[in-house]
């Protein structure tokens, strides 16, 4: 998708804080993080949300750069938390699917 910044972020089109990528996906800094982690994994594909076409391919990219992402910033065994905000209701900004990688401190124990 042309005019998609997470396509151009994800791609390599623009510079951005990567912490690590892989065929499928792409692992960078959130540039507004609400966490002492916080990383989106994002496929470097366009699909608008995990309905969106996404394959089991995919899914096994973004998985393994979950696992480099937790691994790379130490949260892997004190706990993280993966958010996929969907849709208007969930209040999802960029129209790009993303995991939200978030870590680092002790998290809201509110999820709602
Ligand atoms: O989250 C969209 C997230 O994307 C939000 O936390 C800010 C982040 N964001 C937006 N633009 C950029 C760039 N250019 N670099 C890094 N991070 C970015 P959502 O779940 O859609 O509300």
């Amino acid at each position: 998708m042309d005019d998609c910044i997470f396509c151009k972020l994800a791609q390599g089109a623009i510079p951005t804080d990567m912490v690590y990528q892989n065929e499928q996906a792409a692992a960078f800094k959130d540039a507004h993080p609400l966490a002492p982690v916080h990383v989106l994994v994002v496929p470097k594909t366009h699909h608008e949300n995990i309905l969106d076409g996404v394959d089991g391919q995919l899914l096994a990219g973004m998985l393994d750069c979950v696992e480099h992402v937790v691994d790379t910033c130490g949260v892997r065994e004190s706990g993280f938390r993966i958010v996929a905000n969907t849709g208007d209701d969930a209040g999802q900004t960029v129209h790009h699917l993303h995991w939200h990688i978030l870590g680092g401190h002790r998290l809201s124990d509110t999820l709602a």
